[in-house]
């Protein structure tokens, strides 16, 4: 049972390598700017490990936070936000760069079945969500 799973994934594995329609390659290049957050693939898959390498561009402090899609995120204090989220990178000055690895969670048991989380990216220093620091993403097992 456990063999035969494991060859399902591995042969996933190679047909959406194989198949090379998706940009999802392992390692995700993030911007941060005065306000914005760019990355450079919005799909993802469940149970891959990511490789974060998260750049802040601008003059100013930035984070860099996985959460869950909610309403009114703008208003929510940093300290609740930061209780929700995934994974982060709670600092990241003027110029810098740092990287995070992180394995979405989901439902792997299933995979190509078409389960999709809607999550964000964002950045929740004061006033900087509001001022467009989020970008949707979403996850598929
Ligand atoms: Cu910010």
């Amino acid at each position: 049972m456990r063999r035969s799973l494991i060859g399902v994934v591995l042969g996933l594995a190679v047909f959406l390598a194989a198949c090379g329609s998706r940009a999802d390659t392992g390692t995700v290049q993030i911007t941060l700017s005065d306000f914005a957050i760019k990355t450079s693939q919005t799909q993802f898959t469940a149970g891959k490990s990511y490789h974060f390498v998260v750049k802040n561009t601008s003059q100013s402090a930035h984070e860099f936070m996985i959460m869950p899609q909610m309403a009114n995120m703008g208003a929510m204090s940093m300290d609740d936000a930061h209780q929700m989220a995934l994974a982060m990178v709670d600092m990241v000055g003027a110029g810098e760069t740092k990287t995070l690895d992180y394995t979405f969670t989901g439902d792997t048991s299933m995979p190509g079945m078409g389960m999709t989380q809607a999550l964000e990216f964002d950045c929740m220093f004061s006033g900087h969500y509001d001022a467009g620091m989020h970008a949707a993403i979403t996850v598929k097992s």
